[in-house]
């Protein structure tokens, strides 16, 4: 078999044109959705993501307050300005983009947004919510997931699926969101990790394999079956002297291989990384949406 292709940076554009027109809507009603994005430090890719999703932003017709922080700054400075947001109704959403330095300690940052404005989902409270299966932001990279399989037409119900990873931004909420009882879970499904004996022995009986690992070659072609549906999470950068910016985008899938044996597969780039980004504008478009409900 061979693959067809998981289009991501279509159906993101698909749902970018679908927020635009709220996003229409909303600003007709004096409202509009705005974004606070705090990046601390300058890792490469986190400016890269980060200048991304501003764009979006703007490309929607929504505000977004750019704060980039230096790598030295305190974590008291980064609180206050949480505050600062938490408090100002110009802003629906906080972003604060991970990693943060190793002096701040990042569960009092989370701990620090607003659940209401927290639009990645990583508050303790959004994240119980989300468990228990109460209305919560539900968190932008495992909920890009869902979207990207539910608008693939692939079957959740009843699915065994293999998540090998285990991290709170993908692994772990994505096995919550698609165990629970709804039209976008009751599958079945096991987590894999670094101290699971036998990795292959679980992704080959998978319908849907989604690899987080964080690590190239980590799902290869033996490891899956026949016409299994591979989601690709990982975002590597790999050294390549043959690339204007030395180096190229690698997924955690050997996407050769697997492509060989799989019935649709996400590409990196181009796969899970544009529906993160639309899932955030999604969010925060979802939170102006409840503040106008609750203002009047
Ligand atoms: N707070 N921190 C917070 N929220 C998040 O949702 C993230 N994540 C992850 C890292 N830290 C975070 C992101 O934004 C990963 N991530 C992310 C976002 C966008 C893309 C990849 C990861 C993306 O757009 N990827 C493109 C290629 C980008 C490139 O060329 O470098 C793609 O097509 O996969």
């Amino acid at each position: 078999m061979t693959a067809a292709i998981i289009d991501g940076k279509q159906v993101a554009a698909d749902m970018r044109s679908e927020l635009k027109e709220k996003v229409a809507r909303l600003k007709a009603r004096g409202v509009t959705p705005g974004l606070a994005v705090i990046l601390v430090g300058d890792d490469p890719a986190s400016r890269s993501y980060v200048t991304a999703k501003e764009k979006a932003c703007a490309d929607i017709g929504m505000h977004s307050a750019d704060n980039r922080l230096g790598a030295e700054t305190s974590e008291a400075e980064l609180l206050a300005l949480i505050d600062a947001y938490n408090a100002d109704p110009a802003i629906h959403g906080i972003l604060v983009q991970l990693p943060l330095p190793d002096h701040i300690d990042e569960d009092k940052v989370l701990l620090a947004v607003d659940p209401d404005k927290d639009v990645d989902g990583f508050h303790p409270v959004n994240v119980g919510r989300m468990v228990v299966g109460q209305d919560a932001f539900l968190p932008c990279t495992p909920h890009g997931v869902v979207q990207l399989l539910l608008r693939s037409g692939v079957e959740l119900s009843g699915a065994e699926v293999v998540i090998v990873g285990r991290s709170n931004i993908v692994g772990k909420p994505l096995a919550n969101m698609l165990i629970q009882k709804s039209d976008t879970g009751n599958a079945t499904v096991t987590v894999c990790h670094t101290r699971t004996k036998n990795i292959a022995e679980h992704t080959r009986r998978a319908d849907i394999v989604v690899a987080a690992a964080g690590r190239p070659n980590t799902v290869t072609a033996e490891m899956v079956k026949d016409g299994a549906v591979v989601i690709d999470v990982g975002v590597n950068r790999v050294e390549d002297a043959s690339k204007k910016k030395g180096y190229r985008l690698v997924g955690d899938v050997d996407f050769e291989g697997v492509s060989k044996k799989a019935r649709l597969i996400t590409p990196v780039p181009g796969g899970v990384g544009p529906m993160t980004i639309t899932m955030l504008l999604y969010n925060t478009v979802l939170s102006a949406e409840i503040a106008i409900c609750t203002e009047s």
